[in-house]
């Protein structure tokens, strides 16, 4: 084997003069530098699945809502999570090993590991659109020959149907299956959840759905095919940025931008939305006459799904058996803190930014609600919650109908990572319900006026926080600064923190008014400069 590595790993050369990092999105770069860290990570796949006892491990490349020419890859462990912390750092170390002694560091993590290399290896894999995708699987396929791992290469598949890929093939034949082990097992899971949840209920008018030329504009037009006609109780969608990867359209631009991508033609009060590009992120947004164009944010899809699977789990008389809470990040807005705390009545939890942080919080409770702002997000169920659902002996034709509507949600929520398909479903659904048009849903509460900035340092690891990314510890002195500021500021918040993807510090801030949030990011941005 070592021989097969050596000889395929001369093929896709590391470049001498470049480090990389696994970080919160896996590996991230310009395309053309990729070819070496995906070999590798092949070779991580192989080591992790071995170390599971031959369970299948995911490979997704892609670069998110990056531009066309970056790409990426990062790693799903078996129940469809995002790859555990230490295997970060020891495909960080395999991907930095120099050319020569590659085979040596594959050999001692091996050891170190205590990995048999007898074991059957498995890995499954996926792309987005971008057309550097089939050359790095290439560099993929290579590695796991190379490593005697089976393989099923899915082609193009979204972020999060490789995730459920993974947990399906993990989980098949057994009483925890997660659904049948295909794309088209996905769309019907979906299809099929959704008739269930939406019982009969009808939505109002189109939702216009920019797929920001990403691999969600294919997968959404198969997904139609398994749902109702809007005439039959389904949804009527207009497919909007389904080319190739481009700018001014996608979850990312609406969020920084806060403006429609300019390709929407939808009508005023209609319901709109945006994906990225491997579609995990979803944003909902709307124009109003008065008003022009109002955000619906992930925050703003958190308390929507916390308020109705909260009422929902009270109409089945469950309320007090099950720990519902919701996990956000120090970009919530803090008026979404205050709605689900003060008028939902439930719990938030704090965490740093990166879905898995969230993902692992949202777990401590039997349904946890995350989100992160940016449109990343889901919702988990414990087993607990699960039981519940299925052996509840309803007292009322209400109770049996909540419970009907909670067992549909758990199907048709992609529990594995935030999913922008199903998400997007899951507010249909929602609003369906409440008979809510994005008016009112919007005016659940107030957004407190916040800006975001990003601010070239020095030195971005010089900023080191605590108490999940809200304070700063180092360089000492400026969070004091920082607290200083923010006192003369009514509704002031602000915090610093070094991004996780790029090279700069990212400052956000949030006041009463529009020109108080800029004015205080711009004064804490100066003094971290
Ligand atoms: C990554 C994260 C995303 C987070 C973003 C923050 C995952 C899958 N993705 O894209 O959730 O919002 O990083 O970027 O965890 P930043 O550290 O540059 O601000
Ligand atoms: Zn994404």
């Amino acid at each position: 084997m070592d021989a097969a590595i050596l000889s395929a790993s001369s093929k896709h050369p590391k470049p001498v003069d470049r480090t990389f990092q696994y970080g919160t999105a896996g590996f991230r770069m310009k395309a053309n530098l990729l070819d070496s860290v995906v070999f590798r990570v092949g070779l991580v796949a192989a080591l992790r699945s071995r170390k599971l006892g031959g369970q299948t491990i995911g490979v997704m490349i892609t670069a998110s809502h990056n531009p066309p020419e970056d790409n990426g890859v990062k790693l799903v462990d078996p129940m469809g999570e995002m790859l555990e912390q230490t295997w970060e750092s020891y495909s960080t170390e395999l991907a930095n090993a120099p050319n020569e002694s590659l085979i040596a560091v594959y050999q001692k993590l091996q050891e170190d590991l205590k990995i048999n290399g007898e074991t059957p290896a498995r890995v499954i894999f996926g792309r987005d659109t971008r057309p550097s995708g089939p050359k790095l699987v290439t560099a993929l396929v290579d590695a796991l020959h190379a490593t005697g791992t089976e393989y099923t290469d899915y082609k193009l598949l979204t972020t999060p149907q490789l995730h459920y890929l993974t947990r399906c093939t993990n989980t098949e034949g057994t009483p925890q299956s997660y659904g049948e082990v295909s794309e088209k097992g996905y769309y019907e899971k979906l299809g099929e959840a959704f008739v269930r949840a939406m019982k009969g209920k009808k939505t109002v008018g189109p939702v216009t759905i920019d797929c920001a030329n990403g691999v969600g504009g294919p997968k959404l037009t198969e997904l139609l095919k398994y749902l109702p006609k809007a005439s039959e109780g389904g949804v009527e969608i207009k497919i909007i940025n389904d080319d190739v990867l481009k700018a001014e359209c996608g979850a990312d631009f609406v969020k920084t931008k806060q403006r429609a991508p300019p390709s929407s033609k939808a009508g005023k009060n209609e319901r709109c939305c945006s994906l990225d590009g491997d579609a995990d992120r979803l944003i909902y947004y709307f124009s109003d006459a008065e008003h022009g164009f109002r955000l619906l944010d992930g925050d703003k899809i958190a308390t929507l799904a916390a308020s109705f699977i909260g009422d929902l789990a009270r109409e089945a008389g469950l309320a007090q058996e099950l720990k519902i809470g919701v996990v956000q990040t120090a970009y919530a807005n803090g008026a979404s803190t205050k709605y689900v705390e003060k008028t939902l009545g439930l719990p938030v939890v704090c965490t740093p930014t990166g879905v898995k942080w969230l993902h692992h919080a949202a777990t401590k409770f039997d349904v946890g609600v995350y989100f992160e702002a940016n449109g990343h997000g889901t919702v988990v169920f414990s087993q607990q919650a699960l039981k519940a659902f299925h052996s509840k002996n309803p007292e009322s034709p209400a109770q049996a109908s909540a419970l009907s509507t909670l067992r549909a949600l758990t199907d048709l929520i992609n529990q594995t990572v935030g999913d922008a398909l199903s998400d997007m479903l899951l507010v249909e659904t929602i609003l369906a319900h409440k008979t809510w048009t994005p008016r009112e849903w919007d005016l659940t509460y107030v957004d407190l006026p916040n800006r975001l900035v990003r601010v070239e340092v020095a030195d971005r690891n010089m900023f080191k926080t605590t108490n999940a990314e809200r304070t700063l510890v180092e360089p000492h002195g400026v969070q004091d600064q920082i607290d200083a500021l923010v006192a003369k500021f009514k509704d002031g918040r602000s915090f610093a923190r070094a991004s996780g993807t790029e090279d700069a510090l990212r400052v956000y801030a949030e006041a009463a008014t529009r020109s108080e949030a800029d004015d205080l990011a711009n004064k804490v941005a100066a003094l971290c400069k």
